[in-house]
């Protein structure tokens, strides 16, 4: 296992130092940002970034992410442009010693949450899911918490007429076509794609979403069979899917698991949740029992702590200050640690 942590680049208000000081730390996970979707990062921007964060002591084998172009997702003809650059961008990263790319294949909208600031009786805050107040959203002019908000309102619009009559079927059909013409790249670039569960792990605002559960991996990997083709394995994620049993799935996706993103929740109600600092015993996620599947069905790639909580008075990006971070990675160090030892 190789611990990492999410880094912003040079605007994050988290300097690398203080990453590397967390004990266990290997390495950053980062990405280009200044790039707009479905252009080539230039390898110099990439290069650049591995260099600060080898100066810092730590690796840079992991980008999250490399965003698909929505073309490529609704399989309009102007998608095979978009699939070339892609494939540049895998070649460069290979170059700049990137091992790991994490995708999603999310439709139009990335993570979804309703609360940005949810307050713990101890003061605390995360971020939290109320299903409810998610349907009473107009999608078409949304302004959700924690998504990048790239387009305009009209931009929005345009792209969700687009999206009019897609189906699962057809949504799956145009990953597999996007996996097979990427995966020669990541043969010769010796590049793993690792792909991110729906969060939350079910349709929204009539928009299908296909990597929700036990099925659609197998799925997947019986359409492309290729080792390159694997999975970020998000706790957070597919832990919101109570029909998900996440012991059983970390053991059979282990050695497809190429990044793993270990988080907690605390369910309210069948369907709402708030986030929580990373320990087994403080929500619904077995993460012990997670971590033990990983390890014991032959594991090796990299963990982060994903979202924490603000604490201390930090005032972060919501999930991504340092503190709770900090803490989750060295709590998922001792349990691998342990988990390790044991299974020797
Ligand atoms: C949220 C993240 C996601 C993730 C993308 C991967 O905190 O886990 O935004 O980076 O879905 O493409």
């Amino acid at each position: 296992m190789k611990m990492t942590f999410r880094w912003y680049g040079e605007n994050d208000c988290i300097p690398l130092n203080h990453i590397k000081q967390i004990q266990g730390m290997d390495g950053v996970v980062t990405a280009v940002y200044d790039v707009p979707v479905g252009e080539v990062w230039q390898l110099d921007k990439l290069l650049r970034l591995k260099e600060l964060s080898n100066e810092a002591g730590l690796t840079m084998e992991v980008i999250e992410s490399v965003p698909v172009h929505e073309d490529i997702k609704l399989g309009k003809p102007t998608r095979d442009k978009y699939i070339e650059a892609y494939k540049q961008n895998i070649i460069n990263c290979g170059k700049a010693g990137v091992k790991c790319i994490c995708y999603n294949f999310m439709p139009v909208f990335d993570w979804l949450r309703t609360d940005l600031y949810f307050k713990h009786k101890d003061g605390a805050t995360s971020l939290a899911y109320c299903h409810d107040t998610l349907l009473k959203l107009d999608p078409k002019n949304l302004h959700l918490p924690g998504w990048d908000e790239s387009y305009s309102t009209d931009e929005l619009n345009a792209l969700l007429s687009e999206y009019e009559g897609m189906t699962h079927e057809k949504l799956f059909e145009n990953l597999v076509y996007f996996l097979n013409a990427i995966m020669p790249a990541c043969d010769e670039a010796d590049v793993d794609m690792a792909i991110h569960p729906d969060d939350p792990p079910w349709d929204m605002f009539g928009l299908p979403r296909i990597i929700c559960k036990e099925e659609d991996y197998d799925r997947l990997f019986e359409a492309v069979p290729n080792k390159h083709n694997g999975i970020t394995f998000c706790t957070g994620s597919l832990g919101a899917g109570r029909f998900n049993d996440m012991v059983k799935m970390a053991g059979k996706y282990a050695k497809r698991t190429y990044f793993a993103h270990l988080r907690q929740l605390k369910y309210t109600s069948d369907t709402d949740f708030y986030e929580n600092g990373h320990l087994t015993a403080r929500g619904n996620v077995d993460i012990y029992g997670i971590v033990k599947a990983l390890v014991e069905n032959g594991f090796d790639g990299y963990v982060r702590p994903d979202h924490g909580r603000n604490v201390w008075g930090e005032d972060a990006k919501p999930g991504y200050g340092l503190f709770d971070r900090a803490m989750g990675a060295t709590y998922l160090c001792g349990l691998f640690e342990a988990v390790e030892k044991f299974n020797k």
